[in-house]
Order: structure tokens, then C-alpha cells, then sequence
């Protein structure tokens, strides 16, 4: 029996760790800690609820536009006007957080997730002229191989070319990402953390230079996502295709819906081109009950509530309490443990009868010969994810033309109220959901659930592991010391800790010790 700790096993985007006990060869128990406590929500007690567009941002510099949007939607209802947001405030919203997803993605699969399956060494006797790779030569003659390592050894099956190609896909993704978040900030204002999304629509105009100027960035990034990312996910899954089979999860998937065709005031009833709803492993969609959200600690480093609705929910932490082992709480539907993500979206759109939807997925399914039962799998996330990438970046292109310059973004509000709001929403990495109690005009209550909490949240008081957990047991692991199959399917869910968790220390204390590998 081996113990195998990863610690961090996030690249960027927070700290994580991974427990996994090892019997034989097979994963028996897991443990996905988050180890950083940040009480974001905490900030915004007793200040004008409108900060929380801007303040809740700040949770995450990769996904900043969903943590504004969902506030706006919460805020929207919390003012009333939910139901009056103009076709252009919808519409910009939805360009600002589209190319947003474009962004996140793309990072995802070059700069956070490739480097499980693309050998960098490749480039060590590089002979050819693109001046990328010879940069990366140097890089490794040097010695100088960050942020390429520390790695695991041993399973790199691209061959040299493929290797060499996608290196040099990397550094053009960088390149990509800073067109994306140049769209991003063309109505948004700045990225991270646009300053236009506010609730009631948003402060931006739309005006002919800035629609062609997001629609030029728009069609280089679909260009880019037609050439590179999609046939390097293919590449990658035709080389590890036994990655369709590994790393399943809880297979019950959940999503908010995302990207708004109308303003209805109810976020279950609202039309949103990404569907809303719960998606089962025999493929049936489920309508979504807002009220069966709970979130519990019993494994997390908060005081003991019990399960509880969003709405009552609170952020006191309680650093000593036995037997927790995360800053992650545990989100519940109904009592349920369920995965989000693009993979939760796809299945959604999917079962609902998309028919782009259903092109794209049928089609890389009948490359691989596989049936849709493949796609709760790490190859089943990463192939999600590209399809969105490029479905969600031509629908932009479409919604910029409908902008409509001149008539208005934004619909005003009476600040004096006392009531409440739930901002049900997608971020790049699945359901997101902020919830704001509003009393005599300041925050009375907030609390926001991620998508990285859904999956990477701890075993509930039942005993259910979450999603990862569950994606981690009974995984065969071929070497101990070279854990790839833990790493690839915890990385397939593109965990992000600064959002999941609830600031290092106010002294910089670290929280954690740092051991990759086998202990
Ligand atoms: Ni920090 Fe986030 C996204 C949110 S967390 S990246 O996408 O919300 O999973
Ligand atoms: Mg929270």
C-alpha cells in the first residue's frame, strides 16, 4: 500500500493537493484538498451591493467576467430589473464573457494541461528555424526548463514531430490568449476584471469600430481554434485513446446555462443558448430546482452548519476542526454529488438536440470508434472543452452583428430596497452561482458556489466523495512514482483553487508542504 501526496498539484490558478491511497495498483481512497482560504464573500458585508460586480472579480484573475456577471444577474433580481435588460446589455454581457471562455480554454489545453502529454525535451536538439522553438532550445540548454518542470517521467507517446508542433503550438496560444483577453477588454473596458458589467446591463456602447475591431480578434481566434487546438486534442487523443476510458467521475452533470437569448426575469425559464439543466449517465436532461442547492462542511475547515441553501449560508473558518482536510465546502443538489463543466454543458446542449452540438460530438466520437459513454472520461472533458471553444467563438461573431449602436445598454434602478437575488451562471469551468441578501441598501448575506467546488469539493457527512474524488478511485496507477494517470485526470477538470476556496494568511504563513511524488 503506497500513499501518493501531489501537493501542489494546480500549475496556476491556486494550491491544491491530492491524496490518494494505492492498494495494489488501484486507487482506494482519495482526498482533493484546497489549501487556501480567501472569504471573499465575507468582504462584501455591510457595503453597497452593487461592489459585488467588481469586488467578487477579484476572486480569480482566469475567470473574472463570470464572477461579474453572475453578481450582475444576482443584482439584477435584487434591484427587479431582472426582466427590462436591454438586447444590447444582454448581448454585450455575452461577448464579454464568450471571449472569456475563448481565453480560459485555450490556456487550459496548451499552457495547464499539455504538458502531461507533450514531451518539451523533444526541442533539445532542434534544428529547424522557428524562432519559438529555438527559444525553448535555449531554454533547455541553459538548464533553464521552468515552467516546464518538475514532471512525471515515463509516458510521453507523442512522436518527435507531434512533440515539436505542439511545443510550438504553446508558445502561439500565449499569443492567442492576449487576442482574447484584447476582446474581452473591447467592451469590457480591461482584463482581468472588466469594469462594465454592472447590474442592469452594462456601462460600454456599442459603436461600428469596436464591433468590427472584437469580430477581426474574433476570426484570427477562429482561425486558431480550427487549426491548432482542435486537431492538437485530436492528436493528443489518438495517442492516449485508453484516456476515454479513464477518470469517469460521479457521471451526473449539472449546468446553469449560459449566454442569454432573452431577458426573462426567471433564470429557469430564461432562454440561453447553453442549456440549463441536470444531465444523468443514461443521457436524460432533468429541469434544474434552485432551491435543492446546498452546500455542507463536514470535511472543510468551516464551522459546522449542516447542509444549507445558499441564501443562509456563511464563511467562518474554523482552521482547527478535526478530521477536515479542505477550504473547499461541499455543494450538494438534492443531496447529490454532481460534476460541471464544459463536458456538463456539451451533454446538455447534446441531449437537448443541438444540432452543432451533436455534429461536433458525434463526429470526434466516430473518430475514436467510441460510443457518447466515452465522453465521461479525461479525453471526454478535453474534447468538450475544444468544442466550445469553437462553437462559442462563432456564435460571438454572430451576436457582435446584432449590436445595435446608438440604442441603450442599461436599465436604471432604485437602490433603496430591501430583498434578494440569485445569480445563476456558467464560468469557463461549469455552474457558478453568486447569492446576495440585501438589507436597508447594503449586503446583508453573500455567498457565491463555484464550479471548481462542485468538483474538487471534499466527502460530504453521507460519505459521498466528490466528483475528482470519485474520478480518482479505482484508477490504475502503472508507477507510483510517476503518478500521470492521477495528474491527467484531475488537470481534465481544469481546477481552479483561487476560485473554489474561501488568502493565504495575512503573515504569507504557508498553509502547506510542497511533495510531488510518491510518500
Ligand atoms: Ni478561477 Fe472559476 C472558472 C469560477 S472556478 S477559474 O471557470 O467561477 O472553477
Ligand atoms: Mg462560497
Amino acid at each position: 500500500m503506497a500513499k501518493i501526496v501531489i501537493d501542489p498539484i494546480s500549475r496556476v490558478e491556486g494550491h491544491m493537493k491530492i491524496e490518494a491511497v494505492v492498494e495494489n495498483g488501484v486507487v482506494k481512497e482519495a482526498k482533493s484538498s484546497g489549501m487556501m482560504y480567501r472569504g471573499l464573500e465575507n468582504i462584501l458585508l455591510g457595503r453597497d451591493p452593487r461592489d459585488a460586480a467588481r469586488i467578487m472579480q477579484r476572486i480569480c484573475g482566469v475567470c473574472p467576467t463570470s464572477h461579474g456577471l453572475a453578481a450582475a444577474f444576482a443584482l439584477d433580481e435584487a434591484y427587479g430589473v431582472n426582466g427590462s435588460i436591454t438586447d444590447n446589455g444582454r448581448i454585450l454581457r455575452n461577448l464579454i464573457q464568450g471571449a472569456n471562455f475563448v481565453q480560459s480554454h485555450i490556456l487550459h489545453f496548451y499552457q495547464l494541461a499539455a504538458l502531461d502529454y507533450v514531451d518539451v525535451t523533444a526541442c533539445a536538439d532542434y534544428s529547424g528555424s522557428d524562432p519559438d522553438l529555438k527559444k525553448v532550445k535555449d531554454f533547455i540548454a541553459r538548464g533553464h526548463l521552468g515552467p516546464f518542470v518538475p514532471r512525471y517521467e515515463g509516458d510521453y507517446r507523442l512522436s518527435k514531430q507531434e512533440n515539436l508542433a505542439a511545443v510550438a503550438h504553446y508558445v502561439k496560444a500565449l499569443n492567442m490568449r492576449r487576442l482574447a483577453h484584447d476582446a474581452v477588454a473591447v467592451f469590457g473596458g480591461k482584463m482581468p476584471h472588466n469594469m462594465s458589467i454592472v447590474a442592469g446591463g452594462v456601462t460600454a456602447t456599442p459603436t461600428i469600430d469596436k464591433i468590427a475591431g472584437f469580430i477581426w480578434r474574433m476570426e484570427q481566434l477562429i482561425d486558431f481554434i480550427n487549426s491548432y487546438y482542435l486537431p492538437d486534442v485530436l492528436m493528443v487523443a489518438n495517442r492516449y485513446s485508453d484516456y476515454f476510458g479513464i477518470g469517469a467521475g460521479c457521471k451526473q452533470f449539472m449546468s446553469f446555462g449560459c449566454f442569454d437569448l432573452d431577458s426573462n426575469p426567471d433564470l429557469t425559464k430564461r432562454h440561453r443558448w447553453l442549456p440549463q439543466g441536470i444531465v444523468s449517465s443514461d443521457l436524460k436532461l432533468r429541469r434544474l430546482d434552485p432551491s435543492k442547492i446546498t452546500e455542507e462542511v463536514a470535511n472543510s475547515w468551516f464551522k459546522e452548519t449542516g447542509p444549507v441553501h445558499p441564501y443562509d449560508g456563511s464563511t467562518d473558518a474554523d482552521r482547527e476542526k478535526a478530521g477536515a482536510y479542505s477550504w473547499i465546502k461541499s455543494p450538494r443538489y438534492d443531496g447529490e454529488v454532481l460534476e460541471v463543466g464544459p463536458l456538463a454543458r456539451m451533454l446538455a446542449s447534446y441531449v437537448s438536440g443541438d444540432k452543432a452540438v451533436q455534429g461536433q460530438v458525434n463526429g470526434v466520437l466516430g473518430k475514436f470508434n467510441a460510443s457518447p459513454d466515452a465522453l465521461f472520461s479525461v479525453l471526454g472533458r478535453h474534447a468538450s472543452r475544444a468544442i466550445e471553444t469553437k462553437l462559442v467563438a462563432e456564435k460571438l461573431k454572430d451576436w457582435a452583428l446584432q449590436l445595435q449602436p446608438g440604442q441603450p445598454t442599461f436599465t436604471d434602478f432604485n437602490l433603496d430596497v430591501n430583498s434578494r437575488g440569485m445569480g445563476l451562471h456558467e464560468a469557463p469551468r461549469g455552474a457558478l452561482g453568486h447569492w446576495i441578501v440585501v438589507e436597508g441598501g447594503k449586503t446583508k448575506n453573500y455567498q457565491a458556489v463555484v464550479p471548481t467546488t462542485w468538483n474538487a469539493g471534499p466527502t460530504d457527512a453521507k460519505g459521498q466523495p466528490g466528483p475528482m474524488e470519485q474520478s480518482l478511485i479505482g484508477t490504475k496507477v502503472k508507477d507510483e512514482r510517476n503518478p500521470f494517470e492521477l495528474v491527467r485526470i484531475v488537470r481534465s477538470y481544469d481546477p481552479c483553487l483561487s476560485c473554489a476556496v474561501h488568502v493565504v494568511t495575512p503573515k504569507g504563513e504557508d498553509l502547506g508542504r510542497f511533495v510531488v511524488g510518491a510518500e
